[in-house]
C-alpha cells in the first residue's frame, strides 16, 4: 500500500540566489564529521547522513558534499562532554558563514539534523541562529495497540502495518514510520496491543524471533528502542506451567530462561509492557499478590540485558454496579498503586493515563501524579482519538497535553513540581520517566485517516522532546511542513482550525467534565445514557434535578486523594474549575456559573456554539478550495469536516433534548431543541 512523507515531504524552496544567501543556506553545500572512523559504527550514522543529503537535496535542489580537508560550511561534531543523552545544539554565530551541529551521540546529531530540515523547510533564516535543545523527557515513546491479525483495537487509519494474518511485516513502511517518528524524537515504541492474546502471546518466541529482531534493527537506526507488550499468563501459555504466580521459583525460573533467550534473539529490545489484572487480563492478583510483586519479577528477569518494565496503572473494577454510588472507578488507580510506592525496582516504570478514568475529552490530571514519591513515572496519553472523534472529527490535542503538563501537584517537599517535572525525572531524580501515546497511525495512505490527525502525531513527538513548546507554534510549524506551497491565508486557516478543534469538541459532546455519552463498545457518536446502567462505573446520574457524580468527602471521597490545596479546591463547588464542575460535583440545573448563567443555559448555548463552530471549520475549507498544494488531501478533509459537522449536530440535538426532557427548562434563546 503506498504512503504519503506526511511532514517529511520536503518540497523544493522557490529561493533566489540571493534569498539562498541571506538565510546562510548555501552553508549546507558541504560538510565534515570530525572523527568519522569512530562514529560508523554507530547505528545512526547512515540515517543521519542520508537525511542531510537527501533533505538537503529535496529542498535546495543541490546534494551537498561530504569534505575532509577542512573547507566545510557545515559540521557535525560529536562531543561526548556536550551534556545529557539526545541533546544537540545548532550553531550559525560562529564567524557569520559556517555552521556547526554539536551533540553527545550520533542519536543527537540525527535529531539536529531533522530540526535543522524544519528550519529550511519552513523558510527560516540560519543566519545569527543558535540553539540548544535538550530532551525534557528520557522516553518519548508511542504504544501501538496492533493486534497480529492485522486489526488494530481503537485504530481509525486502516489496518496495521507491523502485523498481518499472525506475521510480523518488515518492509519499506517499517523504515518509513521509524524516519517519522524519529523525526519528531520518538525513542521508543512498541508494536503490539497492551491485550496480548492468540499469536501476540508467541512475540517472545522463536516463531517471530527473526522478524522481530530485523524490524528492532531498523528501528535502531533511528534511534528508537523497541519494546513489545507480554501477556503476564505466559508461563502458563507459552511454558506449560499450571500457574503465572510472580513468587513461585518455576515461574520465576521460567521467565529468567525466557528473558535470557528473547534478549540473545533480540538484543535490542528494550523491554516490555504490561496490563496486568485489567479488563480481564491476567496478573498477579489471582495469586493474591501485588502489582510490585509482579513487575518486580519481570524487571529482576529483565535487568541483565539493561531492559525495562513498563507497567500500567489502569487498572479497575471492571463489575460494577450502578445503584451503589460509593465504589468509584476514579478512585481505583490511586488506591491500588499509592501504598505500593517505593517498592518498585529502578527498572520499573509505572505507566498513568493522564486522568483517573479513561482518556475523556476532559478530566482531572490523574492523582498518582503528586501522589507518588518514590517510584519512576511516565505518563499515558492516547492520540488514538478514541473518544475524541476517532479521526473523523478534528481534535488537535496538544493544548489538552500542555494543561496535563502544566498542572502542579503540590506534592510534598516540591511544591511547585509540574507533571512534566515529575515525568522528566527533574523532581524526584529517579532512574526513570516520560510520556507515551496511544498511537494514531494505521495503514492509510495518509497513516492517521483523518490528515489534520497527523497533527496530533506530529505535536506529540515535538512536545514529548520539549515540553516548554507552545501547541500553536507546533501546529503552524506541522501546517507549513505538511502543506508546504499553499497560501498563507490556508497554513493561517489550519492553524486556527486546529486551535479551536479540542474546545469545539468539548462543548458539543459531554458537558463540564462529566464524560462518557457516547455509545457503547465503539465510542463513537451520542448516546446520552450508554454507559449509565452498565458494568463499567462510568455514570453520570442525570435525573430532573440536575447532573454529576459527587466525588467529595459526602460522596466517594476521590477529591482526598489530590495534595493540598488541591483535594480543597476539588472539594469545594465555589473553588473547583468550572470546566470539571461535573466530575466532582452534582448540580442542579438551575446552578449559576461564574458566567451568570444557569447550568442548563450552559448546557444549550456550549453545544450551539460547538455545532456552529463544527460548521465553521467546513465553510473555512470550502473557502480555501484552490488554496491548498496538496489536492487530494484538500478533498479527504474535506470529506471528513463534512461529517464532523453533521455529527455536532447530532450532538448539540441529542444532549439538548436529553436535559431538556428532564428539567423542561426552555433555551432563553428560543433556539430549536426538539422535543
Ligand atoms: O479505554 C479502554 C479502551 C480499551 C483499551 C483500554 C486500555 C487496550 O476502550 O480498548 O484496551 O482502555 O487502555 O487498556
Amino acid at each position: 500500500m503506498e504512503y504519503t512523507e506526511a511532514w517529511l515531504k520536503y518540497r523544493r524552496l522557490s529561493l533566489s540566489r540571493q534569498q539562498c544567501e541571506e538565510r546562510l543556506y548555501d552553508s549546507l553545500i558541504s560538510y565534515a564529521i570530525p572523527f568519522e572512523e569512530g562514529l560508523k559504527e554507530s547505528p545512526c550514522f547512515g540515517a543521519l547522513i542520508s537525511e542531510f543529503e537527501n533533505g538537503v537535496e529535496a529542498l535546495l535542489g543541490m546534494r551537498p558534499q561530504r569534505v575532509t580537508d577542512g573547507s566545510e560550511t557545515l559540521r557535525f561534531a560529536v562531543d561526548p562532554a556536550f551534556g545529557s543523552e539526545d541533546a544537540y545544539s545548532i550553531d550559525f554565530t560562529q564567524n557569520g558563514k559556517n555552521g556547526a551541529i554539536t551533540a553527545s551521540d550520533v542519536r543527537g546529531l540525527l535529531y539536529g539534523v531533522f530540526h535543522l530540515l524544519r528550519l529550511v523547510a519552513t523558510g527560516k533564516s540560519l543566519a545569527d541562529f543558535s540553539q540548544t535543545c535538550v530532551p525534557s523527557n528520557p522516553l518519548r515513546m508511542l504504544n501501538h495497540w496492533d493486534n497480529m491479525d492485522g486489526s488494530i483495537e481503537r485504530g481509525y487509519s486502516g489496518r496495521s502495518f507491523f502485523f498481518a494474518d499472525d506475521q510480523v511485516l518488515v518492509n519499506d513502511r517499517t523504515r518509513a514510520y521509524a524516519r517519522l517518528v524519529a523525526s519528531v524524537g520518538i525513542n521508543a515504541v512498541v508494536i503490539n496491543n497492551v491485550n496480548v492474546k492468540n499469536a501476540a502471546t508467541y512475540l517472545i518466541t522463536d516463531r517471530y524471533f527473526d522478524k522481530v529482531r530485523a524490524l528492532s534493527e531498523i528501528f535502531d537506526e533511528y534511534g528508537i528502542a523497541l519494546y513489545l507488550s507480554l501477556n503476564f499468563a505466559a508461563p502458563m501459555e507459552l511454558g506449560g506451567l499450571d500457574k503465572s504466580d510472580p513468587l513461585d521459583p518455576g515461574v520465576i525460573e521460567w521467565w529468567q530462561k525466557k528473558m535470557a533467550e528473547v534478549f540473545i534473539a533480540v538484543p535490542k529490545l528494550g523491554g516490555f509492557l504490561v496490563k496486568a489484572d485489567s479488563e480481564g487480563r491476567p496478573g498477579p492478583f489471582t495469586y493474591g499478590r501485588d502489582h510490585a510483586d509482579g513487575a518486580n519479577m519481570l524487571a529482576r528477569a529483565v535487568a541483565p540485558y539493561g531492559g525495562r518494565i513498563i507497567w500500567r496503572c489502569f487498572v479497575y473494577n471492571c463489575r460494577q454496579d450502578w445503584r451503589d454510588t460509593k465504589t468509584d472507578r476514579a478512585r481505583s488507580g490511586y488506591d491500588n498503586f499509592m501504598p505500593l510506592d517505593g517498592r518498585f525496582l529502578d527498572n520499573v516504570i509505572l505507566q498513568i493515563k493522564n486522568g483517573p478514568m479513561d482518556f475523556q475529552v476532559r478530566e482531572p490530571v490523574h492523582p498518582l501524579f503528586g501522589g507518588l514519591m518514590k517510584t519512576n513515572q511516565m505518563l499515558e496519553v492516547q492520540i488514538a482519538q478514541e473518544y475524541t472523534g476517532q479521526q473523523k472529527h478534528v481534535c488537535y490535542l496538544m493544548p489538552m497535553f500542555k494543561e496535563i503538563l502544566d498542572f502542579k501537584t503540590y506534592m510534598p517537599g516540591h511544591e511547585d513540581a509540574t507533571v512534566a517535572d515529575i515525568i522528566s525525572t527533574r523532581t524526584l531524580k529517579n532512574a526513570n520517566g516520560g510520556i507515551v501515546a496511544v498511537a494514531n497511525t494505521g495503514n492509510d495512505e495518509n497513516w492517521t485517516g483523518h490528515d489534520f490527525a497527523a497533527a496530533n502525531l506530529f505535536g506529540f513527538g515535538r512536545l514529548a522532546f520539549d515540553t516548554t513548546l507552545d501547541p500553536e507554534s507546533i501546529a503552524r510549524e506541522w501546517a507549513e511542513l505538511t502543506f508546504a506551497g499553499s497560501t498563507k491565508a490556508a497554513i493561517d486557516a489550519i492553524v486556527n482550525i486546529l486551535m479551536r478543534s479540542w474546545p469545539a469538541y468539548e462543548k458539543y459532546t459531554s458537558p463540564l467534565g462529566i464524560g462518557w455519552m457516547v455509545n457503547p463498545n465503539h465510542h463513537y457518536g451520542p448516546n446520552v445514557e450508554g454507559y449509565e446502567f452498565d458494568r463499567w462505573g462510568t455514570y453520570h446520574r442525570a435525573n430532573w434535578r440536575g447532573i454529576g457524580v459527587d466525588r467529595t468527602t459526602k460522596g466517594t471521597g476521590y477529591t482526598m486523594q489530590y495534595r493540598e490545596p488541591n483535594a480543597s479546591m476539588y472539594e469545594h463547588v465555589e473553588t473547583c474549575p468550572e470546566e470539571l464542575l461535573l466530575f466532582f460535583h452534582f448540580i442542579p440545573y438551575d446552578y449559576r456559573l461564574k458566567t451568570g448563567k444557569t447550568l442548563i443555559q450552559h448546557i444549550y448555548d456550549t453545544h450551539f456554539e460547538g455545532a456552529q463552530d463544527a460548521a465553521d471549520f467546513l465553510d473555512t475549507w470550502k473557502n480555501l478550495d484552490g488554496q491548498i498544494s496538496d489536492k487530494e488531501a484538500y478533498e479527504r478533509v474535506l470529506e471528513r469536516l463534512k461529517i464532523q459537522a453533521e455529527s455536532a449536530v447530532e450532538w448539540r440535538d441529542r444532549i439538548n433534548t436529553y436535559f431538556y426532557r428532564h428539567c423542561g427548562t426552555e433555551d432563553e434563546h428560543g433556539r430549536k431543541i426538539y422535543e
